[in-house]
């Protein structure tokens, strides 16, 4: 039905005057926004997000992570990326060493104009905001915390091949976001940032020597139904303009619901270094509940119960739509 898709966006009447001396009412309707993007498919991008939880956690040293991290190359090629594995060994709050791996896929590499996409594939190996704390050194699925955003992303790359934007587009899934000190540890023996590893990696080894991008955006936690976007302090303070386009553009497609003309507190997240050291400016788009516990975050958040259940096509749909929408009118 045509009707669906159409919504008025503002009504107003205007005073017409007639040649005969006698004035008018007339409704002027706002033409709909027609949206440029192809569709974005939300069972699809579902079903990456469930592939990717299938392997169980994927937690750094184990060969779950080993084997989702070849599942995600395996496709990205498939969909048509030039990808690259930048491997690295990283060091945890409690000095574990880390076998870790970025994966970078790009279309459009003869573009100097760029778009950077990201989000964290790893999970985090602590439950450690779980109810029993019988779960807190228990290693958890992320479906919502690490999966959701890859697999918005993998269904990007999928409709980026299909018909290439203006603007050439890199997508990055860093790795170690989630290791980061739990409540139980007493003290880091590293320096600085314990969360956001692979990204501080790379902030400071960049795939391509002094690689730049136009703008940058992170997706975090993108795939929980009732899902809520606030504005990130960080990305205000960075990208304050990337922040009103994007949130500007989900309202054009109506999708204000879930992204919310609010701001929201900072976090730190992958867009922290990619802001401060790669000095690309990127915002966060992160489910964040004003009402909730847990920092504020969704109510299973580092609990074990991130698992598909959580999980809703709705919200993969308002943001995954929402992103294509800023890519393809990107010139
Ligand atoms: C912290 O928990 C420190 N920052 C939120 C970033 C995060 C963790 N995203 C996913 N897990
Ligand atoms: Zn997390």
């Amino acid at each position: 039905m045509i009707l669906r898709n159409i919504f008025i966006t503002s009504m107003a009447f205007s005073v017409i005057a007639c040649s005969c001396g006698k004035t008018t009412k007339k409704a002027v309707v706002a033409e709909p926004y027609q949206k440029v993007s192809p569709d974005f498919d939300a069972d699809s991008a579902y079903t990456y997000v469930d592939r990717q939880v299938a392997f169980g956690p994927r937690v750094p040293n184990t060969k779950e992570h080993v084997a989702c991290g070849d599942y995600l190359v395996a496709e990205m090629k498939r969909f048509g990326a030039e990808v690259q594995e930048q491997k690295m060994v990283l060091t945890a709050y409690d000095g574990t060493k880390l076998n870790a791996r970025n994966i970078i896929a790009s279309y459009g590499l003869d573009k100097k104009k760029r778009v950077l996409l990201f989000a964290h594939w790893d999970s985090r190996p602590y439950s450690d905001q779980d109810a029993d704390p019988a779960n807190h050194k228990k290693p958890l699925l992320g479906a919502n915390d690490g999966a959701s955003g890859v697999g918005l992303l993998m269904e990007i790359g999928r409709v980026l091949q299909n018909k290439a934007p203006e603007i050439g587009v890199d997508i990055i899934f860093f790795d170690a976001e989630d290791y980061g000190m739990p409540d139980f540890a007493e003290k880091s023996l590293i320096e600085g940032n314990t969360w956001c590893l692979g990204s501080q990696y790379w902030a400071k080894n960049p795939h391509v020597p002094n690689y730049k991008a136009k703008f940058g955006i992170l997706f975090d936690m993108v795939g929980a139904e009732g899902a809520t976007f606030y504005k990130e302090d960080v990305s205000r303070e960075y990208a304050a303009d990337i922040v009103e386009k994007v949130w500007g553009t989900a309202g054009q497609l109506s999708y204000g619901k879930f992204f919310i003309g609010k701001n929201g507190g900072g976090v730190t997240d992958d867009h922290v270094p990619v802001n401060e050291i790669r000095r690309i400016p990127s915002i966060d788009i992160l489910d964040y509940r004003m009402e909730a516990g847990h920092d504020g975050f969704f109510h299973s958040w580092h609990t074990q119960k991130d698992d598909m259940r959580n999980i809703g096509k709705e919200t993969l749909k308002a943001v995954g739509q929402t992103v294509l929408e800023v890519i393809y009118k990107e010139k």
